[in-house]
This record gives C-alpha cells, structure tokens and sequence, in this order.
C-alpha cells in the first residue's frame, strides 16, 4: 500500500444528476488541484493558497480548454476523511463532466483510486478502525432504518469498543502467564491461577454474547430471504404487493400469469425481508415456464423461510398437499388468504407452522403476517444495546477462533500444563479478537475487505 501518492475518483453514482463529486486524496492534492483549477471572483482562491474548509468557485481547465464550472472544497490534513490533504471538485452532473474533471486531474499528477481506497487510508492512517471501516459499507447499503441504526453505532466505535477491552483484558492475562514463565522457579500460585481462570472465562463468557449478535446482524447487513409458495391463482403476487406496500408483481385470474421469479426487499418491522415471489413449480407448459420453474427451485433453495399461500376459499387441492409436504423441513408460515370469501379450505392438523389469516384484496391481516414474520426470524425485542454491537460474519469467524484458543488456555491452566503452550493460545486468542478491529491485520485481509466497496468511496 502506497501512501505517498494522491489518489482521484468519482465519488458519486455514474449517471445523470444534477451534480457530481470527484474527489481527491494525498500530499499532492492541493497542487494538483492548483493545476486544474482557475479560480473566479474575489472570494475564491488557488487551492494551495486558501484557507482549510474553504470553498471556491471557478473553472477546471484542461489543455487551456474550459472543461466545467465547479466548486471546489479545500480541506487540510489531518481533519479530514483519509487525514491527508482532500479536494472535492463539485460538477455538472451528468457522464461526462466528471469524467473530463477526473482525466483533468489525472493528467495532472493523480492516480485512480482503487475501491474503497479512501476509506482504506482513513484506516491505515489511524482515523478509524477497522470494524468502524466496515460500518461504512453497512451505511451504504442499509435498506432499513434499523440497519442503518446499527451501522451508524459500529461506525461511532460502539462495537470497537467493547472489542478493545475484551483484548485489553487478553493481554493482561498474557503478560501475567509471560513473566511466570521468565521465571521458572516461581509457580503460579493456586490464587492466582483461579483468578486468571476467572478472568479468562468471563472473556469467554463475552465472546458468547457477541457471538450470540451474529444471526441478527447478517439479517440486518444481508436481509433475509423467503419465499412466497403456493398453487396458481391462490394469491402470491397479491400477497407480494401486500408486503411491498404496492403493486410490484401482476396479479391475474389466469393460473401461471407470473412466469418469472420477481424479488423485492420490503422493510418488516425494520428487518430487510427479501420476498421472492414464485413461478408455479410443477405446471409447465411452454419453455419459459421451464425456465421459470429452474429459478423458482433456485432461490427456494437459497430462502430462510416460507410463506405458503391458500386460497381459503376453495378445499385442499392436490397441489397444496404436495407444497406441504415439500417444505416440511423449512421454517415456513402458512397464510389463508382470500378471508373475505366464505372459507372451504380445512388444513391437515399437526403442522408445526403458524397459520395465519389474511385477505389481500383489502390488506386485511397483513400488519399481523409481519408481526408473526418478526417473530419467526428475530429472537425477542429488537435491543439498542444489541444494535450497537451486532457482528458481521467475519467478526464471528474471529471470535469463533478467539473463544476456541481462549478455552484451550483455560484448559491448559487448569491440568497444570506447561505455561509456554498456554500463552501460545492465548496470543492466538488476542490476535485473533485484535483483527477485528484491524489491530492484527494481513494485506490479503485487508483486500479482501476493501474489494467490497465502491470506487470513490
Ligand atoms: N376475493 C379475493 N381474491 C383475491 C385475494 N387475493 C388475490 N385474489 C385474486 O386471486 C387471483 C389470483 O391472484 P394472484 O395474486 O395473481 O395469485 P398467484 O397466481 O398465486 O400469484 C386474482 O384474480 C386476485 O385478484 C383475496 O384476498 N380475496
Ligand atoms: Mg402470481
């Protein structure tokens, strides 16, 4: 990783809007700035020569050719995003504005940022951890206030935090078991022991309830699939528009009418829910319709639970029979719809499924469907406290590595083993927790973290 060059992107969405943000990052930004830019009117000036938190108004010059009036922000390290020197050029909205500002900048001495290089040097140099680096992707992509709750609290350092003291705590344990090992001949007394034992397991006992943050915490960043199941004509594209809270999927009288598997992502209760709403699966008649069945099969395979519609109007069908025998082993909910029709349908007894009773037609009973939804992906109340602390995949594999090495330090204490082997363990264990927060770290790490965000970013 290089740091001693500037770095250059469009830092907005490719595409027409009213305005575009190239932004720049280094120790050459301000003359590369200089470069580019003419300053306009009195109050603007050259950006080596303006105040830090400024902004100027003028034009980008590009081979003495006027490419686009701007403003542009000037701000002096270390109080900015990446603690280097930063200009933000302000354009025209629109393709080819910010592509002529960013070449004229380029041209000038920048090179292209990679993605998420931004954020990566506001992390190596030192601005933010690297939990808090994540929480920026989290905020980008957040689809619920909730998610973006949780987001905002991992990027205030909240999770950090809490991170820190449990590595902290490691590393006094560690330092303890290090300095009986220098010297040999005094043992660790039986106290002592105990204590440290003590003090282990009550990491342990933390790793447990930041461990226990995991399932809801990929539910908020990922969303969480279901699948909406049904024989034709019993009501999912009615129930999809339901949740959606508008008209996404055709709904006809005419069996089959949705052919294609659509996917939205509807806020319930603040939880992304993505619904998929299903081809039939069996009724194929012509190729598009195989095709349908391919992909419906695909992402019932990928969902964490089912929605299986009824027609309550009409008895059990074949078909019904057949979906409830095919989803026995998933988490699924069962929904009568069509209520304000005199009900025929008599479901078999002893499925363990919540059954509830909906009317799509009027929305009736679908604030108690999300309800039940919660309820069956989200263990309990949704807690601030866990909002500020709700680990992403790669903490719990971290953490999982922690508490197992953690144990084996207990262990190796309590049979008497040799201190050596247990001071390995736990330094695995601190390395292990210190990746979290980016305190432990390898280049591949790192990569692999930063590859996921965008370019500008
Ligand atoms: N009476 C009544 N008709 C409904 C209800 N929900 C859906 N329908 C009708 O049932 C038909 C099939 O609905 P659709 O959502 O396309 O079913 P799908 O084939 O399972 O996707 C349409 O004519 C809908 O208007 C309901 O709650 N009550
Ligand atoms: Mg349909």
């Amino acid at each position: 990783m290089m740091l001693d060059d500037t770095i250059a992107a469009i830092a907005t969405p490719l595409g027409e809007g009213g305005l575009a943000v190239i932004r720049l990052s280094g120790p050459e930004a301000l003359v590369i700035a200089d470069k580019s830019f003419q300053p306009i009117g009195k109050s603007s000036a050259i950006p080596s020569e303006a105040l830090t938190h400024t902004i100027h108004y003028g034009k980008i010059v590009r081979n003495g050719q006027s490419v686009d009036e701007v403003l542009v922000a000037v701000m002096r390290a270390p109080r900015t995003l990446t603690r280097e020197d930063v200009v933000e050029i302000t354009c025209h909205g629109g393709l080819l504005p910010a592509k002529l500002v960013l070449d004229t900048v380029l041209e000038n001495g920048a090179r292209l940022a990679e993605a998420g290089e931004f954020t990566k040097r506001a992390f190596l140099n030192g601005r933010i951890d690297l939990a808090q680096a994540e929480a920026v992707t989290d905020l980008i992509h957040a689809r619920t206030e909730l998610a973006l709750t949780a987001a905002n609290e991992q990027l205030a350092g909240k999770l950090s935090q809490r991170i820190n003291l449990l590595r902290d705590d490691l590393i006094k344990t560690l330092a303890h078991v290090e300095a009986h090992i220098d010297f040999p001949d005094e043992d660790i007394s039986p106290d002592t022991k105990g204590q440290l034992v003590n003090r282990l397991e009550r990491g342990v006992q933390f790793m447990d309830e930041l461990l226990r943050t995991s399932n809801e915490g990929q539910i908020l960043r990922r969303g969480i699939r279901a699948a909406i199941v049904g024989r034709p004509n019993a009501g999912k594209s009615s129930l999809l528009n339901q949740l959606l809270g508008r008209d996404r999927a055709i709904v006809s009288p005419i069996p089959g009418t949705t052919r294609d598997t659509i996917e939205e992502t509807a806020n319930v209760r603040g939880l992304p829910v993505i619904f998929v709403d299903t081809a039939g699966l069996r009724e194929a008649g012509d190729e598009i319709e195989v095709e349908g069945i391919r992909r419906s099969r695909e992402s019932l395979a990928q969902a964490e639970f089912i929605l299986h519609v009824f027609d309550a109007s009409d008895a059990l069908t074949k078909a019904d029979e057949n979906y409830l025998a095919e989803f026995a082993d998933k988490k699924r909910i069962l929904v009568r719809n069509k209520m304000d029709l005199s009900a025929r349908l008599i479901l078999p007894k002893g499925i363990d499924a919540k059954i509830m009773e909906v009317c799509c037609l009027t929305g009736k009973g679908i604030e108690g469907l999300k309800d039940t939804i919660k309820e069956l992906v989200w263990a309990g109340e949704i807690r601030a406290e866990m909002l500020q602390v709700m680990i992403n995949s790669r903490h719990q594999e971290a953490l999982t590595r922690a508490r197992k090495a953690t144990q084996r330090t207990i262990e190796a204490l309590l049979a008497n083993e040799t201190l050596e082997l247990a001071a390995m363990d736990l330094r695995i264990a601190t390395n292990a927790v210190g990746e979290i927060v980016g305190k432990t770290t390898t280049e591949d790490l790192l990569d692999s973290i930063f590859s996921q965000f965008c370019i500008g970013k």
